[in-house]
């Protein structure tokens, strides 16, 4: 796909419902008893990888665009994969299964594309260790494919080196099946869908502050679910909004759980015009419709606390900063290393290629704003959040960006270039 300048974008959108949990319905479905019916679930490639990996551990999922239902066995009834379980491009899939898996009184095996094979595993292979699990990496460098053998387990209380959702929601999984209670405190407080879910599927979980911990002995109820938009998808046209001249953007119904909306707070910050309007929240998942205008925005600094709140809109925000006087500094945040792709190297890598005053750090970014970028060929490395990013970069260029790997969009937004359009 090519992109040039565009001098407005204007109009309504709803974007695809909301990866993270969508992932969880499935899971927490398989293991739950009855029926859980999810609307708004994501039909991207990693979402799509969770559902076969459970058809293979023997649960009948049927998947159409208006209604996915998951037809739970219960916490003890999955059965042996005949095959290896591919977990695609999606390290939601491989960590969160892994939790589960490791208390399953079978041998199961794990594995991924490329990029999954170069992300590192010994973040959730140490903690459900500890728990008692027998889980290799079988190339012995910490990444898949896993053998995870199942085990009984026992509660830990982890202290997490890293925030992380996925390292978290690991061991609370795997904790629904342990003797005693299981403990995870994170240094700063990740991603909270797990913990909601769960306690909506009737699990007993404690929350206070940065620690989560589950109780075992559990029986989890089928539930009936509707997705919010994804937010961190929402985030491509918030941005393309704030930069893109004479733009105004509204996008419906969009996830803004408070442990997802850091993405709002700094584009306040920067000087944005944000408009939050018919905020519900009835299921512990809030949602607001959100409208962007263009605005004259400044450099901000993005650190801390707030990293884990839009740890997969820095590549997104990167691009914002390059639209904004001054200088914007992003720290804290060398988790951006191991995603998909290294986000801080090829950030700057193709923000050089349009000719952006940025440098990479050890932990993040340094982005001085306000100089032009021109079209430029765009290497995505096969990351979906990179190419979505330099799309908006393009339609914001002089002269034309092309963006090699694209197709990798459809990991987390398949219709995203046809709702681009309708923007134009
Ligand atoms: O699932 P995957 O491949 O790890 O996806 C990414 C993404 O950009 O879509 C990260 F590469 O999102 C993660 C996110 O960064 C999804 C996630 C979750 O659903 O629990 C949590 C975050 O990762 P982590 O490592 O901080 O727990």
């Amino acid at each position: 796909m090519r992109f040039t300048k565009r001098t407005a974008l204007h109009g309504e959108l709803t974007v695809p419902g909301d990866k993270s949990i969508s992932h969880r319905t499935i899971m927490l479905g398989a293991i739950a008893e009855g029926t859980t019916e999810v609307r708004g679930f994501l039909q991207g490639a990693d979402c799509l990888s969770s559902i076969a990996c459970f058809r293979q551990l023997g649960i009948e999922i049927e998947n159409t665009p208006e209604l996915v239902r998951i037809h739970g066995k219960g916490l003890h009834h999955l059965q042996p994969s005949k095959q290896i379980l591919d977990a695609g491009n999606s390290g939601t899939t491989t960590r969160l299964i892994s939790g589960i898996l490791a208390a399953q009184p079978f041998t199961s095996r794990i594995t991924g594309d490329a990029s999954i094979q170069r992300r590192p595993m010994n973040r959730i292979i140490t903690p459900l260790r500890q728990m008692g699990a027998d889980i290799t990496s079988e190339a012995g460098n910490g990444c898949v494919p896993l053998r995870i053998q199942g085990r009984p387990l026992t509660g830990i209380h982890y202290t997490s080196p890293v925030a992380s959702a996925q390292v978290k929601s690991a061991i609370l999984l795997a904790g629904l099946y342990a003797e005693g209670s299981t403990s995870v405190t994170e240094p700063y407080l990740s991603r909270n869908h797990t913990e909601l879910m769960l306690k909506a599927f009737g699990a007993r979980l404690h929350v206070d502050d940065t620690t989560s911990t589950i109780y075992p002995d559990q029986h989890l109820t089928a539930q009936a679910i509707s997705v919010p938009g994804d937010i961190s998808s929402a985030a491509y046209f918030l941005a393309a909004g704030l930069i893109t001249p004479n733009s105004s953007i509204t996008i419906k119904h969009v996830g803004i759980n408070p442990t997802r909306d850091g993405i709002l707070e700094v584009c306040q910050a920067m000087g944005g015009t944000v408009i939050l309007e018919h905020i519900q929240d009835t299921t512990g998942e809030p949602t607001a419709d959100i409208t962007v205008q263009s605005s004259s925005l400044k450099g901000t600094v993005i650190e801390g606390a707030l990293i884990p709140k839009l740890i997969d809109e820095l590549p997104i925000l990167a691009v914002l900063a390059c639209f904004a006087e001054g200088t914007t500094v992003i720290r804290d945040a060398q988790e951006l290393k191991v995603k998909e792709s290294n986000r801080i190297d090829v950030m700057v890598e193709n923000l050089k290629a349009m000719g952006a005053d940025v440098e990479g750090t050890k932990d993040g970014m340094i982005i001085h704003g306000g100089k032009p970028l021109h079209g430029a060929c765009i290497d995505s490395h096969l990351d979906h959040r990179i190419a979505m990013s330099f799309a908006i970069a393009g339609l914001n260029a002089d002269g034309e960006t092309k963006i090699k790997g694209d197709e990798c969009i459809a990991i987390s937004y398949p219709g995203f270039y046809q709702d681009l359009q309708m923007l134009y």
